[in-house]
């Protein structure tokens, strides 16, 4: 019992990485690090903290970054307080970041998944809407190819939205860090998620907004749902997803496949004029077998898709007067974040303009923004006894708390500052089990990883451990999922995470917190691991 006074990574810690970890509660003021042989190889003393009035612990801090000895170790802070065996090496950054990437591939939808590639989890071809029918809400007849994509999360719908952010962060990865990348199978499967994203757009430019079961599916395999699968949409928001996301892939796919590069830069900009014309659809609000991903305002998405379409095109057809014009009212009127995410796109506007140079005020510009944000990440970090940089818990906090270390890694993509990548593996400390539940989020990565996500695949495919690789939601004050009986061990905020079936609140997983991970673990990796 004592064991759950102490938080830390549970896989490890690279050499050259930080090493901190927390006691709580304690009386306590030392610590000592113990080989396999029992031998004392470190002794450290521990700070005080503080109080976290989320969990209201008081915080102690024990740091041993400057033992840098691979091995095999655990933390003593007395008999009865000892973590349990880790290692100190950098392989588990590579271990994890093949698992995430390979988590997508276990996402994939209407494809077989053979043994060979997917082992125990090997399943048949299913959910193959390559013919399905529209929502009768679009009073549209005949049939529509949309085979293919990933799976958004636990449920079997297939979003552009929070697709797109998804493909976003992992073609940014690929963008910032190729040594890494090109030594992974990322662009595979970024690849199957854009060849679904292509057959999302219509005829004429638009592009539809999501593919749902008629009514939310049980927890049955692919192969034996029962209700029928349609198109939904068009909508503003996923057309111009769309176009920032593929001419992202432009970018991208222009050394290994020009002609498919090519292809995605002239959708992306059928889809923006599509966005142009028809600058207010929202999004289609029919929610009984999916959600919503609902949004409101579109100027975030004209800035991500004009940004980039921008990178892309610059000296050509976007050069002219019109666009620029409309891209620099972006720059004077856009708010900078401090992550992405599926509603608020507009860091990825200015991530394209930091990262151009083709227009270097522009340049500037983005770039004092996303230091700013980068600055406010690391205050919130200094100031919080856990070391973190959340200050609420929402849905999905884990994949927030990714993107806080990916706006990190992007600024310091130009800054080159070691201490950002010492910030950057505490966040992800934390999303490893430095954290108040003592859960490595991360299913098939340590012991005390989810065993019940709230994934549709994992509940029926009658294997016992989850599908590896999958971020879980992870803390979640608003604990939308209560009248499931969720057995939340504590009504503090800090405490609101549950590993059982039914928390979709707290424990289903979502593309679009993997990918922050997967592009921040390609960061780490970059930083610490041998390559
Ligand atoms: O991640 C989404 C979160 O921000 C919203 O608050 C929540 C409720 O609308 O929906 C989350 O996204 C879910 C999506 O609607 C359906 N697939 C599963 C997603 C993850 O829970």
């Amino acid at each position: 019992m004592t064991k759950q006074a102490l938080r830390y990574n549970h896989l490890g810690y690279a050499p050259f990485a930080p090493k901190k970890f927390l006691v709580v509660e304690t009386s306590l003021t030392s610590f000592e690090i113990k080989n396999e042989y029992e031998e004392v190889v470190f002794q450290g003393k521990m700070e005080p903290k503080g109080v976290w009035s989320f969990t209201e612990e008081s915080c102690f801090l024990g740091d041993f970054s400057a033992f840098q000895k691979k091995g095999k170790y655990r933390i003593v802070v007395s008999d009865d307080l000892q973590s349990d065996w880790f290692l100190i090496e950098d392989e588990w950054l590579w271990n994890q970041l093949n698992a995430n990437i390979k988590s997508f591939y276990y996402q994939r939808s209407g494809v077989e998944l053979p043994p060979k590639e997917a082992g125990k989890w090997a399943r048949p071809a299913a959910h193959l809407d390559d013919a399905i029918t529209f929502h009768p809400s679009m009073e549209r007849p005949g049939i529509w190819n949309a085979h293919g994509g990933w799976y958004d999360a636990g449920d079997y719908g297939k979003y552009i939205v929070n697709g797109g952010v998804s493909v976003a962060s992992l073609l940014l990865a690929c963008e910032l860090y190729p040594k890494i990348t090109e030594k992974t199978k990322i662009y595979e499967e970024i690849r199957f998620e854009l060849d679904f994203f292509l057959r999302m757009q219509d005829h004429d430019g638009g592009v539809f907004f999501k593919i749902t079961p008629d009514r939310w599916d049980s927890f049955l395999p692919p192969s034996k749902t029962i209700y029928e699968r349609r198109v939904l949409g068009k909508s503003t928001t996923s057309t111009l997803n769309f176009a920032g996301v593929m001419a992202h892939a432009h970018r991208i796919y222009a050394n290994q496949d020009p002609v498919f590069a090519a292809h995605c830069l002239e959708k992306a900009k059928k889809a923006y004029f599509w966005a142009k014309n028809n600058p207010n659809v929202p999004f289609p609000n029919n929610t009984e077998g999916s959600g919503p991903y609902g949004d409101e305002n579109f100027s975030d998405e004209f800035f991500w898709a004009r940004s980039m379409l921008f990178r892309e095109t610059f000296g050509s057809d976007f050069s002219d007067e019109d666009f620029i014009k409309e891209l620099e009212q972006d720059v004077e009127t856009q708010r900078v974040l401090l992550d992405i995410n599926w509603r608020d796109t507009q860091n990825l506007g200015w991530i394209a303009l930091a990262l151009q140079n083709q227009n270097l005020s522009m340049q500037s510009k983005a770039r004092q923004k996303l230091e700013g944000s980068a600055l406010e990440i690391i205050k919130r970090i200094e100031n919080c006894p856990y070391r973190i940089s959340l200050n609420e818990f929402q849905w999905g906090s884990n994949g927030v708390i990714s993107n806080h270390a990916l706006t990190l890694a992007v600024v310091n993509f130009w800054q080159n500052n070691a201490e950002y990548d010492g910030y950057i593996s505490e966040l992800v400390d934390y999303v490893y089990g430095r954290n108040p539940v003592n859960v490595s989020f991360v299913t098939g990565s340590a012991p005390s990883s989810p065993k019940f996500p709230h994934h549709r695949i994992s509940g029926s495919d009658e294997i016992e451990e989850p599908i590896p690789g999958l971020l879980v939601g992870g803390l979640n004050s608003d604990r939308q999922d209560l009248h499931r009986n969720v057995a939340y061990p504590s009504d503090l905020p800090g405490f609101s995470y549950c590993d059982c079936q039914v928390s979709f609140a707290s424990n289903e997983t979502a593309i679009n917190w993997n990918a922050p991970l997967t592009f921040v673990l390609v960061c780490l990796v970059s930083k610490y691991a041998s390559i």
